[in-house]
């Protein structure tokens, strides 16, 4: 996997905005509520120590990761919410379900995040097997939720840039 080669919670932080008065919403999967609730606990815990306040965190669940693109429009959709991270482990079984799951959520989070004109962070870990996904999960190669959290922070840096020109 890509991911092999980059540890998903190292990353620059220079020029991050203020987010201290900013709201999020994190939608979590239910599917491998193991890796999913690692993952949760890694984009909260970044959000914190990169300044959110707890109290502008707030968490829905989901039964699984097909479900993640409606909570995340639900939650886009207040007027409130600044963005959404939605946190998901797709493992790769005897079918191709994990495919169109895969597809659908990527497809159903871009759309989401085009017509809210918001960041919706795809934090959906796509392994071959629950090894891998553990590893992304606080394991070897870091964290993913790590990484949407800074990804939700840079996106919203982003915005402020292009609105303020
Ligand atoms: N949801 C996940 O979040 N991760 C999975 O690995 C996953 N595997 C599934 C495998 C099959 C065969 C099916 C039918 C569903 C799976 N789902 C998984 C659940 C899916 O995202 C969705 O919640 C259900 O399909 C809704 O009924």
């Amino acid at each position: 996997m890509a991911s092999e080669l980059k540890n998903l919670s190292v990353f620059s932080t220079d020029h991050l905005p203020d987010i201290s008065h900013r709201q999020f919403a994190i939608v979590v999967a239910e599917w491998n509520a193991e890796v999913t609730e690692a993952l949760f606990s890694g984009a909260y815990q970044t959000l914190i120590n990169y300044g959110a306040k707890a109290e502008n965190i707030v968490r829905g669940n989901v039964p699984g990761s097909f479900e993640l693109s409606l909570g995340a429009q639900w939650f886009a959709q207040r007027a409130e919410i600044d963005a959404v991270i939605a946190l998901g482990c797709v493992i790769q079984g005897e079918t191709k379900h994990n495919d169109y799951i895969n597809h659908a959520v990527a497809q159903g989070l871009t759309n989401v995040g085009l017509q809210t004109g918001k960041p919706v962070i795809f934090g959906v870990l796509t392994p071959n097997n629950q090894q891998q996904a553990l590893d992304r999960a606080g394991g070897v190669h870091g964290n993913k939720g790590d990484e949407a959290a800074m990804t939700a922070i840079k996106m919203l840096g982003l915005q402020q840039q292009v609105y303020s020109l």
